[in-house]
């Protein structure tokens, strides 16, 4: 490797993006976006990652996530693993075009013919939520995230506020009020109104963003198993994964989580106990397509299937490597979407489609993305954090 360059821009929204060159020439991307911490990463990798790479063989992707993994002495945790993702993500890109081939091909090749995403559909009320339901249904989706604003609350949480989904926002975190008895109320009541109105001939999912304990969970999986869920997100937080096992005792709707977890050893009892049914992890998040397709064999072994996340703040680089992934592993099972705005799609290129629901990619060589560093200057780095959850008490809730 010749030279490796970080860049952060704000496209819409703040991205860390890893641009390596080898000695031919020949260049590759890397996502390297930790949502409210970007400049942690682009930190790690400029002052601790880059130095350790120039002269090093680009074409030993193994042998480099090792060197980088076992040679920090500190392992572990979404800073360093989103660091190595960006370096291993860029290191498939330059081996696929160089040997002329998408990256797909290198993974094994297809296993489906396209990848199935579910879509964000959320409202501030249960109307726009309904509205934003038919708008996806009409344009093919067939599979539904459902969010809406608890009353009461201000309508906070996982619920889009103006045209699109961005729930980092000022420059200081916003503080928003969170009450548990609420949700576990109203949730319930507005997936059933969603089946009701648009029937069962598509998948419904919804997040919990870990705000429940276990057993409020369980009580909410066993609320809604005739509503027959794809699944429910993020039932409660996930460090301590024997919490899982009380949620799995109680109900049949099936969990995924992972989206915040970074390694193998993350999600390893969750797995090997099948106390979930997706898992969650990511490429950029979790070490890069070399890690994720050791997370994601694992748990073939258990019949735990994928459904990384994928919502806009990892860019349209992790975007591409997750599909390319997902086309090759034998336990797919979904693909979080959210259309990047206009301003990100002018700094990305990409040649993913999506098309009834599913997206597909090229047979162009690498990961098929290009970066415009020209017009990324366009848009500067702008400081944006996610909210934080308060209860009525004024004690801080998770997330
Ligand atoms: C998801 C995530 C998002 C988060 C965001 C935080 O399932 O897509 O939970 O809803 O808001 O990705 O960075
Ligand atoms: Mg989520």
């Amino acid at each position: 490797m010749e030279r490796a360059e970080v860049f952060v821009a704000s496209p819409g929204r703040n991205f860390v993006t890893l641009r390596i060159t080898t000695s031919d020439g020949v260049t590759g991307l890397g996502d390297a976006t930790l949502n409210g911490r970007e400049l942690a990463v682009a930190s790690y990798l400029r002052d601790h990652l880059v130095p350790l790479l120039i002269g090093r063989d680009p074409a030993r992707i193994e042998d480099i996530w090792q060197f980088l993994y076992k040679g920090a002495y500190w392992r572990r945790g979404p800073v360093t693993m989103t660091a190595i993702a960006a370096v291993d993500v860029a290191l498939w890109d330059i081996k696929g075009k160089v040997a002329g081939l998408p990256v797909y091909q290198l993974l094994g090749g297809r296993s489906r013919d396209g990848v199935m995403v579910y879509s964000h559909a959320s409202g501030t009320d249960v109307p726009s939520l309904l509205d934003d339901v038919a708008k996806f249904r009409d344009q093919g989706y067939q599979a539904i995230r459902a969010q809406t604003g608890v009353p009461g609350l201000g309508g906070s949480y996982g619920v889009r506020k103006g045209e699109v989904y961005e729930p980092a926002n000022g420059s200081l975190p916003d503080e928003q009020p969170w009450s548990t008895e609420a949700y576990l109320d109203f949730a319930p009541t507005y997936l059933r109104e969603v089946r009701e109105k648009f029937g069962y001939g598509f998948h419904l999912l919804h997040d919990v963003h870990h705000r429940l304990t276990p057993i409020e969970a369980a009580r909410f999986g066993k609320s809604v198993e005739d509503l027959r869920l794809f699944w429910m997100e993020d039932p409660t937080p996930a460090e301590n994964q024997e919490a899982f096992r009380l949620i799995r005792r109680h109900t049949t709707t099936p969990i995924a989580t992972g989206e915040i977890l970074n390694s193998i050893w993350d999600v390893k009892d969750l797995i090997t106990e099948q106390l979930i049914d997706y898992v969650r992890t990511t490429v950029v998040h979790a070490g890069g397509i070399t890690h994720l397709r050791r997370i994601f064999d694992l748990a073939a072994l258990y019949q735990v299937r994928t459904g990384s996340h994928g919502a806009t703040d990892l860019s349209p680089i992790s975007l591409a490597a997750a599909v390319h992934v997902d086309l090759t592993v034998p336990n797919f099972g979904i693909q979080e979407y959210m259309p990047h705005v206009a301003e990100t799609m002018q700094v990305f290129r990409t040649n993913v489609t999506l098309k009834n629901g599913m997206l597909d990619l090229s047979d162009e060589p690498g990961l098929g993305v290009e970066y415009d560093e020209k017009a990324a200057e366009r848009f500067p780095y702008d400081p944006k954090y996610l909210p934080v959850a308060r209860r009525l008490d004024g004690s801080v809730h998770d997330w």
